[in-house]
């Protein structure tokens, strides 16, 4: 599993000793999680199954650095902003290391330390942001079903389909 703990508003550590969260606090907000190991053969068959399950026809390549992202700066901003999509958001870290953010039942921040091999999906409706680390670099695989929409919605969006969809299958199963 990847490491997840809570962070504050800035993406700061909280004062104490870091606490890792279980898995399970990630299924519980509808966060989905998959190991792969992107220079291993059978990570490629079963990623092909994880596309082909879930209907993952679009894919490309994302890297993160300040060389290679167009608009670097202006990108990251928006990432490191608070938003939801009316889809899910999927990626697979092929190279490198980064943070996602993701609110908890609390509206606490948990942080997932996004490492190579990692995959998670976040589901439609979900309050999220990402933010490189100290590394400052990271691959990433996106995939989308169909016709890729990164349309980013910054919160608050109380009234979108995907944020009430999602706020009553996961907020209401307390
Ligand atoms: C997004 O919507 O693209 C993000 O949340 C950043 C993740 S990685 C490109
Ligand atoms: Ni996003």
């Amino acid at each position: 599993a990847p490491q997840a703990w809570i962070v504050g508003e800035k993406g700061e550590d909280l004062q104490g000793p870091k606490e890792f969260l279980p898995l399970s606090k990630l299924e519980d907000i509808g966060v989905l999680y998959w190991q792969l190991d992107p220079k291993k053969s059978e990570s490629e068959e079963e990623l092909a199954k994880i596309r082909k399950e879930r209907g993952y026809s679009y894919m490309d390549l994302i890297e993160i650095c300040p060389d290679k992202l167009e608009n670097y700066e202006e990108k990251l901003k928006n990432f490191f902003t608070e938003h939801m999509h009316a889809d899910e958001e999927i990626r697979y870290c092929l190279e490198g290391s980064g943070y996602f953010d993701v609110r908890d039942k609390d509206d606490k921040w948990i942080r997932i330390w996004i490492k190579e091999g990692d995959m998670i999906i976040l589901p439609a409706g979900i309050y999220h942001r990402f933010t490189l680390d100290s590394a400052n670099y990271v691959k990433l695989m996106r995939l989308f079903i169909g016709e890729p929409v990164w349309t980013a919605l910054n919160r608050p969006q109380e009234g979108h389909p995907a944020r009430l969809g999602y706020v009553k299958n996961v907020m209401g199963n307390t």
